[in-house]
């Protein structure tokens, strides 16, 4: 047995039994898929990810690439490249993605429900794998005879890169010098040095790589608005003909040391520095570079939240078995008795009160991720919550930095308890919780880091948006909690999220009036960046424990309708952990509350020296 251990039976409680996704399979909105289709995937993908995707897992980490500087190339161990073809063997990355690319067109919510299980087993091999999904955004915007090009690169499995970031250009993507100078021929010559660009290099696991660059058209303007997207080939390929000809002047110059995720090569690129070119091509003939871009980053801001949700749910389960047989002292109700049996550890509170943190915050991340990806198709989004096809769009943006930012940030939290489960044992490699928290750290950082998430999701998200998005899922809330049918069992719970709710919105009433307050008073806009995080991390509270609760009915039902067999505990568990989570956390939002309205910017007039 590997080290990654999948949760199967609740993903198919959400997608199945809480969002409903079998109805609107079987009403036939996505062609042949049906429900039976998507849970065979489903052991289909825990097989593989439990098996050969794990497989190198820790070999990758100890043995990472290794970069030669002379030939500009990357050496993958051969332990990992085994695990990637396992995956590409099987398409299964091409699940969700639209047929003209050789996909199945499932919903997202299918795809990424798959996905988490790669991303948590070997997250390294889905970024590799992305090639395909990069090509789908490449021919959404491309041109007609770009689209073609889109279609083989698919096809062909290349790798791909998304090359936004340079030296002194990371949060601040505008500040991007790279230039892109026109040619005759209708192409462009990229020239400057990216940096931290994933899988910039690959060893010998593609034929060819697709690298996507933002750079600044000569005579453009500043800023993120004077950027442009590039279709750049590691090398020329002749789509006629489907031949490979010259190497392109794109070369790898370095590749990163790193805390973790060390299978996946970060690579600065430098393009045009070698004597030859770095030709590229103007993606779909127009200059709209970063919202093309942001087809990518939004996808891979889910990706990164999908994958740090895995982690944490595999460092659960592996925490888990460990405190069920792991044996130290007495009952805390004998500790005066030294000579009563010795007890497991899962027998003391404190134990028992961490991993009751980890599951819910495992299982209730699980549940955003699904919801957000439930409305990223209509019709999915409409059966699950109501919302047309605009509404359901704003939501997924929405909730995109709450499974990027919170997502991440909780997961690492967490996995802390998970490791401190294993006591002294969590420290070593004999384990995996170590380099699951370090595979962890980055999740926080790349893809915008969690401040970047916290200001995108108020000033973009909220305020930009006039809280559409979020009325629609705060209206959600409110109807659960007014709901007749409610179970008895939760009232208490229920109430306790209405508090949550209530704080939440007042929190959000707060930073709007500071928001206002800055057309007379610039200062004031300090506030709303001294709160930001919090407030994103207290919604993400709200929404998981709704999500909770709303499992915690789902599974009143189930257990009142004679649930028998493995799923009497499965549901028991889902009631506790909503209830444990509503009493234990919820109540903590009154302070956030209390705390951002009575933010100060004493600490922005503080002298540097100060600190
Ligand atoms: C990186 C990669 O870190 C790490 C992992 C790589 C793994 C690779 C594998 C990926 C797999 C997944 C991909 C699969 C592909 C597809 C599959 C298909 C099924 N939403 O606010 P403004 C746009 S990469 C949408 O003024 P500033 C918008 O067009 C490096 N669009 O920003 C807007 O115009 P308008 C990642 C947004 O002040 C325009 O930008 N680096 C959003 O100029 C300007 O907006 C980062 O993430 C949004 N949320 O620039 C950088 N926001 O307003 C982080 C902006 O007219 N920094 N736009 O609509 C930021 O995000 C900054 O806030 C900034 C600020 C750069 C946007
Ligand atoms: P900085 O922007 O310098 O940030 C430093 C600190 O300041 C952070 O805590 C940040 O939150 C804070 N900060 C900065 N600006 C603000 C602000 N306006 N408000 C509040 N706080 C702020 N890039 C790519 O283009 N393609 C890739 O494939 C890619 N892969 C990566 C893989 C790895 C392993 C790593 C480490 C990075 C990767 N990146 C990639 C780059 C990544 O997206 C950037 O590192 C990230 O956007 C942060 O930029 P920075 O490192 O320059 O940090």
């Amino acid at each position: 047995m590997g080290h990654y251990k999948a949760n199967v039976r609740d993903l198919e409680f959400n997608l199945f039994e809480v969002l409903g996704i079998g109805s609107v399979l079987d009403s036939g909105a996505f062609g042949d898929l049906d429900a039976d289709t998507v849970k065979e995937m489903l052991s289909e993908v825990r097989r593989l990810a439990e098996g050969p995707l794990a497989e190198s897992f820790a070999d990758a980490d100890r043995n990472p690439p290794v970069f030669d500087p002379n030939t500009h190339t990357v050496t993958i161990p051969e332990s990992f490249k085994k695990s990637y073809k396992a995956l590409e063997d099987g398409e299964w990355v091409k699940v969700p993605l639209r047929e003209e690319l050789g996909g199945l067109g499932a919903p997202s919510v299918v795809g990424w429900a798959l996905a988490e299980m790669v991303l948590g087993a070997n997250p390294p091999i889905q970024m590799y794998a992305a090639g395909a999904g990069f090509a789908q955004v490449f021919y959404n915007n491309g041109t007609d005879e770009q689209k073609k090009w889109a279609q083989k690169i698919a096809d062909r499995n290349w790798g791909a890169t998304m090359v936004l970031t340079e030296p002194d250009a990371g949060s601040d993507v505008g500040a991007g010098r790279t230039k892109a100078i026109k040619q005759e021929d209708g192409s462009w010559h990229i020239e400057g040095v990216k940096r931290f660009i994933t899988s910039g290099d690959s060893d010998d696991m593609f034929e060819n790589i697709m690298h996507l660059v933002l750079a600044r058209p000569e005579g453009a303007g500043p800023g993120t608005k004077g950027l442009s997207l590039f279709y750049v080939p590691k090398t020329h390929f002749d789509f006629e003909t489907d031949t490979l000809g010259d190497r392109n002047g794109v070369f790898v110059t370095n590749v990163e040391h790193k805390m973790g995720i060390k299978a996946s090569a970060t690579c600065e690129v430098t393009f045009g520095g070698h004597g030859i070119p770095a030709k590229g091509w103007l993606v779909g003939e127009v200059h709209n570079g970063i919202a093309q871009m942001f087809d990518v980053i939004e996808n891979a801001r889910m990706m990164v939240g999908t994958k740090a949700i895995a982690t944490l749910s595999t460092g659960y389960l592996n925490a888990l078995e460990y405190a069920k047989t792991r044996v130290q002292g007495a009952d805390l109700t004998q500790m005066t008795d030294k000579t009563a049996p010795r007890v497991t550890i899962t027998h003391h509170p404190d134990v028992r009160r961490s991993l009751a943190m980890q599951k819910a915050y495992a299982e209730g991340l699980r549940a955003i991720y699904l919801y957000t990806a439930a409305h990223q198709n209509e019709e999915i989004a409409a059966a699950v919550s109501g919302a047309d096809k605009d509404v359901a769009f704003r939501v997924n943006d929405l909730l995109l930095p709450i499974v990027k930012g919170v997502g991440s940030e909780r997961a690492y939290q967490y996995l802390t308890d998970s490791l401190q489960t294993f006591g002294g044992s969590g420290f070593l490699q004999d384990y995996p919780i170590e380099q699951y928290i370090r595979d962890a750290k980055i999740d926080s950082l790349y893809e915008g880091t969690t401040a970047i998430q916290a200001q995108d999701f108020f000033f973009r998200k909220i305020a930009r948006d006039r809280g559409v998005a979020l009325a629609h899922v705060a209206g959600q809330i409110q109807k659960f909690i007014d709901a007749d049918s409610a179970n008895e069992r939760i009232k208490g719970e229920r109430k306790l999220l209405a508090t949550a709710l209530e704080d939440v919105q007042t929190m959000a009433a707060t930073l709007t009036g500071h928001l206002m307050g800055a057309q007379e008073q610039p200062t004031e806009l300090y506030k709303v960046g001294l709160g930001s995080v919090r407030f994103l991390m207290a919604v993400g509270d709200l929404f998981i424990g709704w999500q909770l609760l709303q499992q915690a009915e789902v599974a009143l039902a189930a257990l009142d309708n004679g649930a028998t067999g493995s799923d009497v505990a499965f549901y028991t568990g889902k009631v506790a952990s909503a209830q444990f989570f509503a009493r234990n956390v919820l109540p903590e939002l009154t302070a956030t509350r209390a705390i951002l309205a009575n933010l100060d910017n004493d600490i922005m007039e503080l002298d540097e020296a100060a600190f």
